[in-house]
C-alpha cells in the first residue's frame, strides 16, 4: 500500500484543493500548538488560522496536565477563533468541535467516539482525543479563543509512556487497520471550518 504523505506540502495541497481559506502553519516539533496559536492570535493572525505539529514536547491538557504527543502518532492541532466570545460560547464551541471530531473519525476510521463532558472523546473506556480551549478575557469578554485538539491516530513501537498506555487508545488500535492521517486531517479541518462557520467569520454556534 502507498504510504500516506503527511508532509507540509502534501497537506497544503490538500487544503488548497478543499478551498480551505484559513492560514496554515505546519511545525515539525513544537512545545504546544496552543501556545503558538495564542502568540499568532496576539500578533493579529486571522480567524480560522490553523497550527499543526508532528510532535509536541510540551503538549498540555487542562489545569497544567500533560498531553502526550509523540512524533507522527496523532493530529495535534490548534485553531484561532476570533470573537468576541463569552464563557457560554466557550461551552458551545467545545460541543461543536466534539461533533466535528466524531464525524470525521467516523467517516475515515468507521468508529464512533463518544463525548465525555467537558472535553474528552472516548472509545470503550479509553481516551482517544482531548480538547483544550484557551484565551484571555477582559471583563468577561474574550477577543479570541484558541481551540486545541489532540487526536490519537497511529500505533507505533514505544507509543505512549506507561501510565497513559492503559487509559489511552489510538484509532489504529481500535480498528486494527492503517489510518491515513492526511485524509483524517482534511475531513477534520473542513468539518471544523463548517461547524464553526469560519468562512462567515460569525461562528454559527452563537
Ligand atoms: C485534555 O486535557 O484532554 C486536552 C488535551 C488537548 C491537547 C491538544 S493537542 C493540540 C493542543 N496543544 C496543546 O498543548 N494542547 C492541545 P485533560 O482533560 O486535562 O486530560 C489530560 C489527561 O489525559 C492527562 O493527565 C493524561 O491522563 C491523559 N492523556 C495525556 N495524553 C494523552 C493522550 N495522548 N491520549 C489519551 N490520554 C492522554
Amino acid at each position: 500500500m502507498k504510504k500516506a504523505d503527511f508532509s507540509e506540502n502534501a497537506l497544503r495541497r490538500i487544503l488548497d484543493r478543499a478551498a480551505f481559506r484559513g492560514e496554515f502553519h505546519f511545525l515539525p516539533r513544537v512545545d504546544s500548538t496552543n501556545q503558538v496559536a495564542k502568540k499568532l492570535a496576539r500578533e493579529g493572525a486571522p480567524h480560522g488560522t490553523m497550527v499543526l505539529a508532528e510532535e509536541q514536547t510540551g503538549g498540555r491538557g487542562r489545569w497544567g496536565r500533560k498531553w502526550e504527543s509523540p512524533a507522527g502518532m496523532g493530529l495535534w492541532l490548534s485553531m484561532i477563533l476570533r470573537g468576541p466570545f463569552d464563557m457560554q460560547q466557550d461551552i458551545r464551541l467545545i460541543r461543536a468541535a466534539a461533533g466535528a471530531v466524531i464525524r470525521s473519525v467516523e467517516k475515515i476510521a468507521g468508529v464512533r467516539l463518544s463525548f465525555k463532558w467537558p472535553n474528552d472523546l472516548y472509545y470503550g473506556g479509553r481516551k482517544v482525543a482531548g480538547m483544550l480551549i484557551e484565551g484571555s478575557q477582559k471583563r468577561g469578554v474574550y477577543p479570541f479563543l484558541v481551540l486545541g485538539i489532540g487526536l490519537n491516530v497511529k500505533s507505533m513501537p514505544g507509543g505512549f509512556p506507561e501510565g497513559i498506555r492503559e487509559r489511552a487508545a489510538t484509532l489504529e488500535e481500535i480498528t486494527g487497520s492503517e489510518i491515513d492521517r492526511a485524509a483524517l486531517f482534511r475531513e477534520l479541518v473542513l468539518d471544523l471550518e463548517k461547524s464553526l462557520s469560519v468562512r462567515q467569520r460569525e461562528p454559527c454556534f452563537l
